[in-house]
């Protein structure tokens, strides 16, 4: 089934399929294809076929409709047995029951907490600590760029910060951020092989499990122990369920804020001009944080929802017992919202910048205030300290990881003076 002879056959036979390609080697040719194929395109994701939703108003609608669904279950494919453990995304939906798999009452029951503990007010306890681990990476950058290094932005700032921030919340300890970056770095990876992302999978279930059980014995004052305590009248969340929430969290609240922070400095450092605005107050760092989720989302395609009835999308319809992404990049570039040049970067650009990367309705991103909290203090740091900043390589050079639902680099390399 995951197979890239079949994968390829099959694509031959269905001349509108947009096959999405693992190794992501052309991701604005992809997103070009996929608007192209309409706002229902016919998608393949190593050999399994699905619909892709490419419209902002089509997503939008179809985000609060109830007959679409998170539960596996409701997959033709599953069901029949076509699509197993061994497809390589099968990770992305069978991700343990949490706020992130389950819809209706039974989410609001499971997520309420972490909302709550996620709002503006509430993060601003947490700005300080952020400011702090901000400070410390940006020691650590300008010890790593010392005498005109080269030092990797990614590895030394973009990624340490969102772990640590999210390790903090959950109440993980600091010295296993290296060891869950490793393993959701292979996670993510298309090129881990899946007996090995199934083995590491079940290591951190063991290792959420613990920490649970620690947290259990003795709460202390972080996200994992108000999930674990009893609401008063509320029905406490299950091991399984604090569990399936933890490693949510962990999961989406690092890797896709690396990516928020790396592709606003790389859309920066690509054009000068709106930097230099930026640098002299004419525009904010908030408009640069919407502008980045809009044109340059961290989360290229979201998997995966599931018709429980026959539902019509434009002239197409999404049959019962089908999956569905939401292919948040090439929403963000819809012409038909953000107007024709929807595919340039511009901060200046005259309509307010209504993105929908976020995504919308019961499942919306509850970490998306603290996201901002983050890049809002990340980038104006980075910047304030080392305003001259730039690639040490071009621009055009940087690959991206072989991840098909996110949008991160391996690496990006930059000098820190002029
Ligand atoms: C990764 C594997 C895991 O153990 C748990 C989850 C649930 C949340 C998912 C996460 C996944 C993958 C990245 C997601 C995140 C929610 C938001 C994030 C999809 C499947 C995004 O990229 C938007």
């Amino acid at each position: 089934m995951n197979c890239p002879h079949a994968a390829a056959q099959a694509a031959a036979r269905n001349g509108g399929t947009v096959v999405i390609d693992p190794m992501v080697q052309d991701l604005d040719g992809e997103t070009t294809r996929l608007r192209d194929a309409g706002p229902l395109a016919r998608i393949e994701l190593l050999g399994v076929p699905a619909w892709a939703l490419t419209r902002h108003a089509d997503a939008r609608q179809l985000l609060l409709d109830p007959r679409l669904v998170k539960d596996l279950d409701a997959w033709g494919l599953w069901q029949s047995g076509e699509v197993t453990h061994a497809w390589p995304l099968i990770g992305m939906i069978d991700a343990g029951r949490s706020m992130f798999t389950v819809d209706g009452d039974e989410h609001r029951r499971l997520r309420t907490k972490t909302s709550q503990a996620l709002t503006p007010r509430r993060l601003e306890a947490i700005r300080p600590d952020i400011e702090k681990f901000t400070e410390e990476l940006l020691d650590a950058l300008a010890e790593g760029g010392r005498d005109g290094a080269v030092v990797d932005l990614k590895a030394v700032f973009a990624q340490p910060l969102p772990m640590r921030v999210v390790g903090m919340l959950m109440g993980v300890d600091p010295a296993e951020n290296a060891m869950l970056t490793r393993q959701y770095k292979a996670f993510f990876s298309m090129l881990t092989p899946q007996d090995e992302r199934l083995a590491l999978l079940a290591d951190l279930d063991v290792f959420y499990a613990g920490l649970v059980r620690e947290k259990t014995a003795q709460p202390t004052d972080d996200l994992t122990s108000a999930l674990i305590l009893a609401d008063e009248g509320g029905e406490p969340l299950t091991e399984e369920e604090v569990v399936g929430n933890l490693k949510a969290m962990v999961a989406a609240g690092h890797e896709t804020t690396i990516g928020l922070i790396l592709n606003a400095v790389r859309a920066l450092l690509a054009h000068p001009d709106q930097l230099r605005m930026v640098l002299d107050g004419e525009v904010s760092w908030e408009t640069v944080i919407e502008e980045t989720l809009r044109w340059d989302t961290p989360t290229t395609h979201l998997l995966m929802r599931f018709a429980t009835e026959d539902i019509q999308v434009g002239d197409g319809v999404i049959a019962k017992g089908e999956g569905v992404v939401i292919s948040y990049r090439v929403i963000g570039r819809d012409p038909e919202q953000h107007g024709p040049d929807a595919d340039a970067f511009d901060i200046t650009r005259a309509t307010p910048i209504r993105h929908m990367t976020f995504g919308h309705g019961p499942h919306i991103c509850p970490g998306a205030a603290l996201s901002r909290v983050e890049a809002g203090i990340a980038l104006p740091a980075l910047f304030g300290r080392f305003p001259e900043l730039r690639l040490a390589m071009p621009d055009a050079d940087i690959r991206k990881l072989p991840v098909m639902t996110q949008n991160d680099m391996e690496a990006f390399p930059v000098l820190l003076n002029a």
